[in-house]
Order: structure tokens, then sequence, then C-alpha cells
């Protein structure tokens, strides 16, 4: 009955296994600061006319310091590079290991993110392209070392952050020529998305060598039988006709508990750990590290490559009107997040992961949505190790224009989710894909264009449930017959009579019956919230005021406590902290729906919200009533 038994993973492009160091593989981080430039010229395309790229970033023009990984837009105080449209470039040199150019040895230029559109030049040398400011991208660039003895290595990338019709995110560039009004070259980026759009090297840049046959990818799908854990694994070894592979698998104390060899199986585990939620088991976030090994003796030398990947033993499953992950229902109380913070905007932040880690397990928030595009790999391995379950978005967000319905866009879609599910299939947090956030719903096209999508995310991955979230009308909407789980945003007494907090209790009531009534699927409220700017108080309650967005919060939650014993499987908070915007009359240096503030200080709204998600982890989770609240 599991919906993860007799399933298969099935991807078509190589693997994109997170870089981590074993007996056979080193890795050269190169975070810190790079050379940087912006291509201020009227094109924007001065440098690939020059060739930037042909010698070092200085020769051709000035260049400032710019860290990595961070966003650029608010490092300077320069406005003309926090609105930068176009191409930036970045360069940094660094010395590869004498030991590393070798017959035997792959060397991998890889990128964690950058935003949107990226080249990559080793040596004055194109090594890559990528489109997509979310996920990684990586190439292998040995041969182009060996033509350079003496381990020089001097990396450039290019990165443009223009988004179009058929971008994902989409995005419109409007030129305005009218020289009674504006400026000469006046230029805006117009978006559809309520987040500023932050760009740079978002996360690291790293260097990382495999020996030449390598394991390329490995996929891994677990289920269990009474306290009989079972994982059937599938390994890709590139570079070896007939490797021999072996695969152990090792507990949280490091005991080997089975093993098997061959490039693909099933592994048996007794008295298996699964992987729990947080607040559903005193042991939650189980992981065993599955070792991946190949080998060879080829005259006289070992060649072997090793590869440790984390896994969590779980099952997750849809109902008529319940989620369960391990045959026990899950109600998710938890939270939307952006990777956004002062300074350094998206840049990947050690401090601040753990903080917001830290802060969603003070909160007793037990999952959260990647919204509105993929997160970075740390992130989703800290939500494994801590039993954080996640909702896994792609950049579908702001597909409001009926052109970026097309074919483009679609295929363009469709490879995001392919790239999406290749890099985070193996997650045990991961318990649903979602592939847009409010996208035009009710227009004609919505209809083949969901249908393909989630079709699609389905054959690449049978084994989890796919959604998109909306906010379309229930009657209309043209997506929501192919989703397994309903997922609503709704902004009642805020977008729609606001400052009316009275309509909530009829209009949420309404809300969750006419889904539930024309789908019959379980129902996550995906966003509710009210904007406060921290600090104001008004009595009786008024719009922005840390007062209001607890009223707003209480209705909210009135109506979710009747209606979670149907069919309601879950509440997200809209939003974990304050996160910058582009500038509009509605934003007040941001969005300010945040329950914390960008600065992660708690609002009001935090202190309620930590009080009712204790409580229904102490209703809902495995553990005696009243043993967690801290
Ligand atoms: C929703 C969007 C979210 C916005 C939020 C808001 O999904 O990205 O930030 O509204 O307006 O429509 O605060």
């Amino acid at each position: 009955s599991m919906k993860g038994s007799g399933g298969a993973i099935s991807l078509h492009l190589d693997g994109m296994l997170f870089p981590r160091e074993s007996s056979s593989r080193e890795i050269k981080e190169l975070n810190g600061l790079w050379n940087f430039r912006a291509d201020h010229s009227l094109n924007r395309n001065l440098g690939f006319e020059q060739a930037w790229y042909k010698s070092r970033l200085a020769e051709s023009g000035p260049v400032i310091d710019m860290p990595v990984p961070a966003s650029y837009n608010d490092i300077t105080q320069d406005p003309r590079l926090r609105d930068f449209i176009g191409w930036v470039w970045y360069e940094r040199e660094v010395l590869v290991p004498s030991g590393w150019v070798s017959e035997e040895t792959r060397v991998v230029l890889r990128v964690g993110s950058a935003h949107y559109y990226s080249v990559v030049w080793v040596n004055g040398i194109k090594v890559m392209e990528h489109e997509g400011g979310h996920l990684p991208f990586e190439a292998e660039i040995v041969e182009v070392l060996r033509n350079n003895p003496g381990g020089a290595c001097r990396i450039t990338i290019a990165v443009n952050n223009t988004l179009t019709l058929q971008t994902l995110p989409p995005g419109t560039i409007q030129h305005i020529d009218d020289p009674t009004r504006y400026p000469a070259d006046y230029v805006v980026q117009n978006t559809n998305f309520d987040f500023f759009n932050y760009a740079g090297l978002h996360r690291p840049v790293m260097l990382y060598t495999t020996p030449k046959a390598y394991v390329d990818d490995i996929t891994v799908l677990t289920t269990f039988a009474d306290n009989i854990g079972l994982l059937s694994y599938q390994v890709s070894v590139l570079g070896s006709p007939n490797p021999t592979v072996t695969v152990t698998l090792t507990d949280k104390d490091g005991r080997c508990v089975a093993s098997s060899t061959g490039p693909s199986g099933v592994i048996k585990v007794t008295d298996a750990n699964l992987w729990w939620p947080y607040l559903m088991h005193e042991n939650p976030g189980y992981l065993y590290s599955m070792g991946v090994s190949w080998a060879a003796f080829i005259v006289g030398s070992v060649y072997e490559d090793v590869y440790a990947l984390p896994v969590g033993i779980r099952t997750v499953q849809v109902t008529n009107t319940q989620f369960l992950i391990n045959n026990k229902p899950f109600y998710f109380h938890g939270v939307n997040k952006h990777e956004d913070a002062d300074i350094r905007g998206k840049g990947l932040d050690w401090p601040l992961m753990v903080k917001d880690f830290n802060l969603l397990k003070w909160l007793g928030a037990n999952s959260f949505r990647t919204s509105h595009y993929p997160y970075a790999e740390e992130i989703m391995q800290m939500a494994d190790r801590h039993g954080i379950v996640v909702i896994d978005e792609c950049p579908g967000v702001g597909i409001k224009d009926i052109r970026s319905f097309g074919n483009a866009s679609l295929s363009h879609h469709l490879a995001v989710m392919d790239e999406l599910v290749r890099r985070d299939k193996n997650h045990a947090s991961v318990v649903m894909w979602s592939v847009a956030n409010e996208p035009a719903a009710e227009m004609p096209p919505a209809g083949f264009y969901f249908k393909t999508l989630m079709a699609h995310t389905k054959s690449l991955d049978p084994t989890r449930p796919v959604t998109f979230i909306t906010d379309s009308n229930f009657a209309r909407d043209k997506g929501a017959p192919y989703v397994d789980v309903i997922c609503v945003n709704s902004y009642f007494s805020w977008y729609h009579d606001p400052g009316h907090l009275e309509v909530i209790p009829f209009q949420l009531n309404t809300q969750f019956e006419n889904w539930y009534g024309k789908y019959q699927k379980p129902i996550i409220q995906s966003e509710y919230g009210a904007d406060v700017v921290p600090g104001l108080h008004t009595d009786p309650p008024m719009m922005f005021t840390e007062e209001y967005q607890k009223m707003v919060l209480q209705n909210y939650h009135d109506v979710f406590d009747r209606k979670r014993k149907e069919y309601v499987i879950g509440e997200l908070i809209w939003n974990f902290a304050d996160f910058m915007t582009a500038q509009t009359v509605t934003r007040v240096v941001g969005n300010k729906k945040g329950i914390f503030s960008r600065q992660r200080h708690p609002k009001a709204g935090a202190f309620l919200l930590r009080e009712r998600y204790w409580r229904l982890a102490n209703e809902t989770g495995l553990l005696p009533v009243g043993a967690r609240y801290p």
C-alpha cells in the first residue's frame, strides 16, 4: 500500500551529487573575495565584445571586491549596482594542487547557484553555461588545466539577472523612450513576484576531484514492513564498463548494519530506526550513512571511488483527508521562508542558517515550504538532520502572463523539475514537490501546462506527492485537478476587506468547504498573514500593528482547529521573517509579514504561534501529552 514501493526515480541527466570529501575525493572551496565588475555599457555587452574572460579582469577595467557567496546588490553604496540589470563579471584565481592534474583524476568546477544566467570560463576557455538561478551546475575542467601546467587556474563567471517571459521566474524588460519624462536609456525589470530580484553567486563555488571512473549518481527509495527497513538503491558509475559496486549502511553510532553488492539492489535493515519529523518522535531526523564504493585492481594498483550519502528511512502517503508519514497522520505546523537577509541578500550564510533552524525549533515548527525557489543544499541537509519536513518548490512564481504558458516556458519548466528532482530526490525531509506558486491558473492554457508539468514530475518521482500553490477561484482553477494536495493562499482582512477581521471566520470556512467539496483532497493553508511594522501598537487593532497580526492569526486558527478534524492537514504562516521586495507603495522597506523581523527578532505573532505550535505538537505528535513544552 506504500506509495513508494515499486516506484523508481527516472532521470535522463547525469548525476548532481553534493560534493563530499572521501578517501578518493578532495574539495577546494572558492568562497571568499572575488574580483567583480558590472558591465555598465549601454547594451551591457561590452564584456563579451572585449572578451573580458581572455585575461585578468583587472586588465580590462576597474574591479571591486565581491564576497562569495552573496548577492552583489547590497554590498556597495551604489544604487546603480543595487538595481543593476544585465551582465556582471566575477573572477578568481586559484592554484590547483599538481597531483590533481593527472590521467586518473577528474577535476570538477561546481557552482552551487548563480542568479540567473551564467557563463563560465577557465583560463579563458568556456567550460559551461547554465540557465536558472537556484540550482547547481558543474563542468569537468581537467583538460583545460592540463594545457596550463603550473597549476594556475583563472575562473571567470559572467552572471545575468535579466528575467523574460520565458525564464523561471518570468519577468519583462521595459525600455521607456520619452526624453520629456525619463532619462535616456531608462530600463526597468518588471516582475510578478513579491521579493527582491537579488543576483550574483549565491551559493558556494568549489573545485572537487573524483577518480576517472566514479560514482556519478545514487538514488535511494525507502519503505518498511514491521521493524524491517527496506532501501532500494540504484548507483550509476561512469567511466568503467563493469564496475564492482559495494554498498554499506552505517547507523548513527558508526556500526555497519547491512551491506550489498551490485549497482542496484535492496538493503534490509532489521530494527530499523525510521526518519521521523521533529516533535513527532523523541529521536527525529534519524539518518543512516550509505557508503557507496567502486573498486578495481588494474596492473598492480587499486582504483576506487568512495561516496557517503546520508539516508533516512520513511514513507509518505496521501489519502482523501490525511497526509501520512510512516503511516501516521502528519499535520504541517510550519512556515514559509525566503533566502533573505541584510547585506548578503540571498547568499548562503552559515550563522543565519543555524539561527533560522534554532528559531524553527523554538517556535515548534515541524515544516517549511521553500517559497518560492529551491533553497541551498546545505539547508536541505539541515532539514534532514533536524527532522524538519520540507515542501520543495521550484522557481515557478509569478507566472501571470499568458505568453509564459507557451512551449518555450513549459519545456524550461520541465527541465527545471528534472534538475530539482535530481538534486533533492534523496532528502528524507522532502515530502512533496511544488511546481509553482500562484500562477494564473484560470487562464485557458493553464490546464495543459499544469497537467503536463505534474505528470512529468510524477514520472520523475512516483514516491512523492506533487502540488502547486493556488490563489485562484476553486471552480475555475485549471491546475487543481492534477494535484495530490490542495494548497491555498488567502489574505482575508488584508488584501480583501482590509481592516475587517470579522470576515475571516466566514470567508475561511467557505474557502475550505468550496475546495474540499469540489475535490475531496486534503488541504494545506499554504499562506496567510498580515504585515507588521515592529513596535506599532493600537487597540482596537489596526492594520500594520502587532495586535492586528495577532488577531488575523487567531481568527484563522479558530477555523483551522475545526477543519483539521476533517481534512485540513496543515498551516504555513506567511512569513517566517520580513524580507526585501521591489519598491512599491504597499511595501515599507520590504514585506513585513514576518513573525520575526529581518534581523530575526520576534514580533508578538511569534509568541502566539509558538504557543499554538507546541500545543499542536502535543496533540498530534507521538510523545506523551505535555512532554515537550519547553
Ligand atoms: C502571496 C505570495 C507571496 C507574497 C504574499 C504577500 O505568494 O509571495 O509575498 O502574497 O503579498 O500572494 O505578502
